[in-house]
């Protein structure tokens, strides 16, 4: 039996930092994913570290006045801006019904302090839009998915000063007037746990910059859960009906035994990486467990009077988050470490990896749904799902990849089995539905998508897109609305 419903909303995303490039073109300003660093000759080891130093004062210096663009591949990724029009048509023929990107802040407001928006910048999106819906899709936008004007960093320090509530609300407004007809959902902020796990992306932080660093954090997030709660209660007085939606970094942790210090620790981990950042978008108040959570850690949040009315006068109309991989919770020394998507974990012996060491796990989809399902009875939107893996180019030139047809088919089943227990759940964005640039380590051979970019690590290759056998078989389930997973 199929559990879908028939407006099913089977999608793609992708992020404008990680597809777009031309990131000096049409007007757009430097953002804070343009200074990252990369290098083509690095080993695993090199990658992976890359991934945790992040950004430091001195790479932030070199990446100012870069001129070793191969280095910078965010600054080209796959060149969606230039190629959009071809790339939607191979999404048409996907036959998706909903297409998730974001919206380059600096390609709105170059400098994220401009008096007036960038005309050529909102061209751009009007034009990308409007072809989605002229070829079928719905729209999912992402205000703000990591890649901030870097102004708004060297020139007001970034997430930490409660301005950046107000040129960020500026850019709202100007999304909300000149697209609003044109976009379906919208998302605020890109898995807005970030800012902890990941600080540089998530809200601008420079670590060796820092005094006391989870001050900072936590400072910042305030300010983008104020953000949050201010975007969706404007744009529902602007875009009236509009559905505007909160969104995580899902970590699902399960106790690495009964023990119930392990149960403990779990229920800790879901707390303190997850429903915090939830609660708040969602039942509009900082739960009980953040004093504690704070004070553990020694940070006192600044708040200004009248900051409770802001979060409960803008709760979200949806939540949303990316599924990836599952992680264990002890404090216990005994396990492995393996990688995740923003943050490594203890291995659970029960699952497989990715290449990338992130933990395979369907069934904790189902789980995850119910649980925010029961927690929140919103309706749920899986805005990022899939499998990053080394994509290889055949002798009879396709791309045969099973791995990801049977990761998708085992994630899509088990969304199946959420929606029969009971789950709202109204949409899946497939994530990089088109090879892009790698967020975390920012290499271009951990591809996700159905269809296969020909670009190598250097920015070197064709760019020309082609179906991987995935393509056939997602486009098979999307026809028939997923009762057909073969
Ligand atoms: C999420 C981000 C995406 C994305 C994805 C996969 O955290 O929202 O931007 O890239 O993770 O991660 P990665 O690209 O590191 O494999």
């Amino acid at each position: 039996m199929n559990h879908f419903p028939e407006n099913f909303l089977w999608g793609g995303a992708i992020a404008s930092a990680q597809a777009e490039g031309a990131w000096n073109e049409g007007g757009k300003g430097m953002d804070t994913q343009d200074l990252r660093v990369f290098d083509a000759s690095w080993d695993a080891d090199m990658r992976r570290k890359n991934r945790d130093i992040n950004m430091t004062g001195e790479r932030f210096q070199a990446a100012l006045t870069a001129t070793d663009l191969e280095h910078y591949p965010f600054r080209w990724a796959i060149d969606f801006y230039h190629n959009w029009r071809e790339d939607l048509a191979l999404l048409e023929e996907l036959g998706l019904k909903i297409f998730r990107t974001s919206i380059s802040w600096a390609r709105i407001y170059p400098n994220g302090d401009d008096p007036v928006p960038n005309e050529e910048g909102i061209r751009f999106y009007v034009d990308l839009f409007t072809e989605c819906h002229k070829r079928g899709m719905k729209v999912f936008a992402t205000i703000l998915h990591y890649a901030t004007p870097v102004n708004l960093l060297t020139r007001y320090g970034g997430w930490k000063n409660r301005k950046m509530i107000d040129f960020y609300l500026r850019y709202c407004q100007t999304l909300f007037e000149r697209l609003g007809g044109l976009v379906d959902y919208w998302l605020p902020f890109n898995e807005i746990n970030c800012s902890r796990f990941n600080p540089w992306n998530g809200c601008c932080l420079i670590r060796d910059q820092e005094e006391n660093y989870d001050q900072a954090i936590f400072q910042c997030t305030h300010h983008q859960l104020l953000a949050n709660a201010l975007a969706v209660k404007m744009a529902h007085e602007m875009l009236p009906g509009s559905m505007v939606g909160g969104m995580i970094a899902r970590f699902t942790t399960y106790p690495a035994t009964c023990s119930p210090d392990d149960v403990m620790c779990a229920l800790l981990d879901e707390n303190y990486k997850n429903y915090f950042y939830t609660d708040v978008m969602a039942r509009g108040r900082y739960p009980g467990y953040t004093r504690r959570m704070l004070k553990e850690l020694g940070v006192e949040i600044v708040k200004e009077p009248g900051d409770d009315q802001i979060l409960a006068g803008g709760k979200v109309d949806f939540l949303s988050f990316s599924y990836y991989m599952s992680m264990v919770s002890t404090n216990s020394s005994d396990y492995e470490v393996t990688s995740g998507n923003l943050l490594s974990g203890k291995k659970n012996p029960y699952l497989q990896t990715s290449e990338w060491g992130w933990q395979i796990d369907p069934v904790g989809l189902r789980i995850s749904l119910n649980q925010m399902y029961d927690r929140y009875n919103l309706p749920l939107f899986i805005a990022e799902n899939g499998i990053g893996a080394r994509d290889v180019v055949a002798e009879d030139g396709k791309i045969h990849d099973d791995y990801r047809i049977q990761y998708l088919r085992e994630h899509i089943a088990q969304m199946g089995e959420a929606i029969a227990d009971g789950v709202d759940l109204i949409g899946y964005t497939m994530w990089g539905i088109l090879d892009i640039v790698s967020c975390g380590t920012i290499e271009m051979n951990k591809r996700y998508g159905v269809i296969y970019v020909d670009r190598d690590e250097a920015g070197k290759g064709t760019n020309r897109r082609i179906p991987k056998d995935s393509f056939a078989w997602y486009k098979k389930v999307i026809a028939a609305n997923g009762a057909d997973l073969g």
